[in-house]
Parts: C-alpha cells; structure tokens; sequence
C-alpha cells in the first residue's frame, strides 16, 4: 500500500477568515478563537477566526423571526430564483471550494468538487420545486363544498449539520426550508467552518434578504442552545445516534417538530451468483471513500459461503491497493479521517476489538508507523472477519473499517443484515430476482441498492433511515416537503351555498 507524504506544505497564500451571518451582515463573532486546520497535514491553517457565543444566537433567532413574515409572503419563483442563482454560484466556484472542502475535511478532490457540484444541483431542484408543491383538493362529502390541504411553511427552523458532507447537507436542508418559505438559523460542525461560509456568501450573493439566514460557527453548546432556543419553531439534524437521540428528547419536551438523519452500520450482502468484480468495486468505494465517514458507508459485509474465500481475497488485495494520502494528489483514493482526536479514537476501538475480542485481521487494523501519523490523521484501510458478537459488528466506527461475516446461504445473509440497531441503507449483490424481491420485502432500511454500494443519494428522491438511524420525516426530493411545511385542510364553501 502506498503513502502518499506531501512534500511540502502547500496551501492558500492567504489564509480566510472564518465569519457568521447574523442579521443580514457578516460578523467576526463573540465566542473563543477558531483554527480549521487540513488532517492531511495538521499543521497547515485552512481558516480562522472566533466561534459564535450566546449572545450571537439570541440575535440570529431574532433576525430569523423578524424575517420570516415577508419571506414566507414572497411569492415562490421569487425565492426560486434566488436558489437558482446560489446553485449557479456554487457551479462556478465548485473547482475552488470543492479543493477547500478537501483540504479542510480530508475527502479526495474529486469528491470534495463533486459535493459542491450537489449542492449546487440541490439548490437548482428546489429552485423549481417550490412552484409544483402545490397542495391537493377532495371532494367533500357534501354538495358545494370542496375540502383544499394547502402547505404552509412552519417558521423559523434550525438547521444542525456534521462535518462529513460539509456543503451537501447543509444545501440539501437549506434549500427546502428556505424554498418552502422558512427563515434559517444554521450551525454547521465546528470542524468544517470554511465550507459552511462559502455556502452562506453563495445565498448572500444571490440576494437572500437579510434575516432569511443566519450562520453561527459554534460548538454543540450552543447547539442544544438553537435547538431547544423559544424562537425556533422546527429541528433538523444530521450526526450521531446519541447526540440525535438528546435531541429528539428535548424537542419531545417542547412538542417541536424534529427531523434526524442519524448513525448507520450498513451492509452489503454478496450473495453466491453475484458479479464479484463489481461488488469488489462497489464494497470498496462504500467502505473506503471519504475514509469511511457518511453515514451510509459500507461497515458490514455479509458474504455467502459459497464465494466467500474467492470474494475476501479479491477485496483485501483492492484494499491493500488503494492510495492512501494527500487527498488534493489525483492518484489517492482515501484521504486521512477528519482530525487526528477522531483517528485516534477509531483506532482505540479497533485496538480494543482485535485485542479482546474474536476478530480476524484480513487487512489494516494496525496503526500507520510514527511518522506517517506525525504526517496527518491517516488511518488505513482496514477488513476484519468476526463469527460472531463484537463492537465492530454493532457498532458505527465512522471510519475506514469493513468487518465481515460469512452467511451459510442466501436467506442467512438477508437475515444478517437486519441484525443491527442501525437500518439506514443496504446493497444487494445478485442477480437473482427471488432473492431481490425477498430483500425489497424484508430488509429493514431506508435506502436499498441493488448491484451498487450503500453509498450516494440523489436529490430528488426520499433519503432517510429506518429504526435508530433516523427519526423524523424523509429528507430530499419531494419527501421534504411533510417536514418543511404544516398542513392545513380546508373545507371551503360559498356563503350562498344551502347544504
Ligand atoms: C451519500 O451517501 O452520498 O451523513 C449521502 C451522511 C448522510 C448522507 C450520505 N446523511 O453521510
């Protein structure tokens, strides 16, 4: 396996300021100091600057509230025409803040200008969507009435986003909510500021009024300050299993609508007729990409039997193959995890799990040596087998770490993938339709793919998990609409009508 060491620090020549949006204007905030520095060399500065503090949520709250009338009456090609102007931005400058998404969160180049792209194509979606979600009529069950359900926006919402897709799902909650008519106040993970300032100026430079968005760069604090603060009238999250779960706690206590997009522990089931070399691909580009850390990354395999030693030795020597390193270089295929503290405790499971448990290592697991850590916070591929309990089976790592399991028969193998708390995506590998239709029927996830990996989303379809994996309506597509708006039903009647 090659590591990749940069030469020499490379970088910026001026290093950005980090800054909120409150009020309709940029501020260098009240909290303590900031510095976002690339995991692939830590210590090169991506940005600076100074977190939000209390007072500065108060204020963005107020803004957001006080926007929210004229925004919300704003007739929807109008605020249409201001996403599409912000995915017009985030197209032009996606070459430039897709290189900054990868040197501040660590994902290759090509992935970092492709999130930008999609969140561009994210804006562009609800650009139009605001003009067809249009409400539906009934008929009544009474002559000269007809029952209407219009959709109304719920207010101010408060938008919680992790570092792992640091523009894309910011954009893909922004959008609706601002589309729909809500006003915004957003705090993105600490850890990837940068790229969350660059979505705000893309709104800003298309026209968003003052008010309609604010960003706070703040730590989770101030977090559980927005989500639970009287002036917000709707959450919604994307992050881990238990700091979703405090969340939904608090907005059940306030009756507050919620919507989370929590942990995964997917799987991918090679099945005895599948195209191995495919499923190699896909396992590994569902495992490894963005070193392992979305929630729908591949975590388990379950491979049947009858394939399974031809299929594990093809996969580690793909994973032995893949290019580890400076994720700004085209060759490298997994860049380093998003900060040195996460390496270090992804490893710490790792370690305790192949040290106590009944695991075996088919690859990785082993720290890289010292002075490849003293180069960043790279982590390397790793496949472990388990026959049966362990933290690797159950638990989400949000690493570059693929633990197996042998299935004796196909049934097995659907069997063990719902074996998990976690129900966010699956992939199937087969070609045989009984067993796909058994899957469709029985797998208890969100988000299905067959012959592809557990990976990727598109905007315009529903996205979200099943059991612990999310709580709260659909996201994406259409699906947003339930959770951006409130119903009304309407039963609507001339005052001349006689029944
Ligand atoms: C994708 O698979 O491309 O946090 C999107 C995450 C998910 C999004 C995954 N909410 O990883």
């Amino acid at each position: 396996k090659t590591v990749r060491v940069p030469e020499e620090p490379g970088g910026a020549d001026s290093v950005p300021q980090l800054r909120h949006l409150v009020s309709g204007r940029w501020s260098a905030g009240s909290g303590g100091s900031l510095v976002d520095t690339n995991p692939a060399r830590p210590q090169e500065v991506v940005a600076t600057g100074r977190l939000a503090g209390s007072d500065d949520l108060d204020a963005a709250v107020a803004s957001a509230r006080a926007a929210f009338p004229a925004w919300s009456a704003t007739p929807h090609p109008a605020r249409g025409r201001i996403l599409a102007r912000a995915g017009d931005i985030l197209d032009r400058r996606s070459a430039e803040w897709g290189a900054e998404l990868a040197r501040e969160e660590g994902k290759t180049l090509a992935e970092g200008i492709g999130e930008v792209r999609r969140a561009a194509e994210v804006c562009h979606y609800h650009a139009s969507e605001g003009s067809r979600a249009a409400g539906e009529i009934f008929a009544s069950s009474r002559a000269g009435e007809q029952i209407q359900v219009i959709h109304r926006p719920v207010g101010t919402v408060a938008v919680v986003t992790p570092f792992n897709f640091p523009i894309a799902i910011p954009a893909w909650k922004i959008a609706p909510a601002l589309g729909y008519g809500n006003t915004v106040v957003w705090k993105p993970a600490s850890t990837v500021p940068l790229l969350a300032v660059r979505l705000a100026e893309a709104l800003v430079e298309a026209g968003l009024p003052e008010g309609v968005l604010s960003l706070l760069i703040a730590d989770g604090d101030i977090g559980q300050q927005l989500v639970a603060h009287p002036g917000v009238d709707a959450v919604t999250f994307t992050g881990s299993t238990s700091v979703g779960r405090r969340l939904i706690e608090t907005c059940g206590r306030l009756m507050r609508p919620v919507q989370t997009e929590l942990g995964g522990k997917n799987a991918a089931a090679v099945l005895a007729d599948a195209d191995l070399d495919l499923a190699v691909d896909e396992v590994l580009a569902g495992a490894f990409r963005s070193a392992g850390q979305k929630c729908t990354a591949t975590s388990r395999l379950i491979v049947t039997d009858a394939v399974a030693d031809e299929f594990l030795t093809a996969l580690v020597a793909g994973a032995e193959g893949l290019r580890v390193g400076d994720p700004l270089l085209p060759d490298v295929l997994m860049g380093p995890v998003v900060t040195t503290s996460a390496r270090d405790e992804i490893q710490a499971v790792v370690d305790a799990s192949t040290e106590r448990e009944s695991v075996r290592v088919l690859t990785g697991a082993r720290r890289y040596t010292d002075e490849m850590r003293r180069t960043g916070a790279f982590l390397p591929p790793t496949v472990v087998e388990v026959t049966g309990e362990s933290v690797l089976w159950r638990e989400e790592v949000f690493g570059p770490v693929l633990t197996v399991r042998r299935a004796r028969d196909d049934q097995e193998a659907l069997e063990l993938v719902n074996d998990s708390a976690f129900g966010l995506s699956a992939a199937l590998f087969t070609d045989n339709l009984r067993a796909v239709t058994s899957a469709i029927e029985q797998l208890e996830v969100g988000v299905l793919h067959i012959n592809s990996e557990t990976a990727g989303a598109e905007p315009h379809v529903p996205f979200g998990g099943a059991k612990h994996s999310g709580f709260g309506p659909r996201e994406q597509g259409r699906a947003a609409r339930e959770f951006f708006t409130t119903s009304k039903t309407v039963y609507l009647r001339g005052s001349g009508t006689r029944l």
